[in-house]
């Protein structure tokens, strides 16, 4: 059955104008996407959308890099979407995710690593209703 997830691509990736790649290597990868935007996160906006993450040491440095560009936000059909996409993310630390995936090959730290993803069907339901 077709499942959707939510991508953003991080203000560090726009930054170095490699949302063309990175939507480039997203379609490759059989993705369909059904809507996009960009926009920039304003602190209460960055707050709400990282909310899990409010006790973490990261989080404000992690507000302050969201707020700190452009975000560009997708919504993304495919089959078995949210795990796949996870994947193809590879993992939150670029320098220890796999060969290929967009993190390696566009993150530059464990902060500014280019994408997110959604980690569950329940947060990729939420994080789709918080843009579209
Ligand atoms: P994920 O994006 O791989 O799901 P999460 O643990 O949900 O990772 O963290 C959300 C975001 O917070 C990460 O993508 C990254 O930008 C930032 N982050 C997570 N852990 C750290 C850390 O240890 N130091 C700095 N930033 C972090
Ligand atoms: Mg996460």
């Amino acid at each position: 059955m077709k499942e959707q997830t939510l991508a953003l691509i991080k203000p560090d990736a726009t930054a170095k104008r490699y949302e063309g790649k990175i939507i480039d290597d997203i379609l490759k990868a059989g993705f369909e996407i059904k809507a996009m935007k960009m926009l920039h996160f304003d602190k209460a906006e960055a707050e709400r959308f990282y909310a899990v993450h409010k006790e973490k040491d990261f989080f404000r440095p992690l507000v302050a890099f969201m707020t700190g560009g452009p975000v560009i936000a997708i919504l993304l059909e495919k089959e078995n979407a949210i795990e796949d996409y996870r994947r193809l993310m590879g993992r939150t630390d670029p320098g220890k995710a796999a060969a290929g995936t967009l993190r390696k090959k566009y993150g530059e730290t464990t902060r500014r690593n280019a994408v997110h993803g959604s980690d569950s069907p329940e947060n990729a339901k939420k994080e789709i209703a918080f843009f579209f």
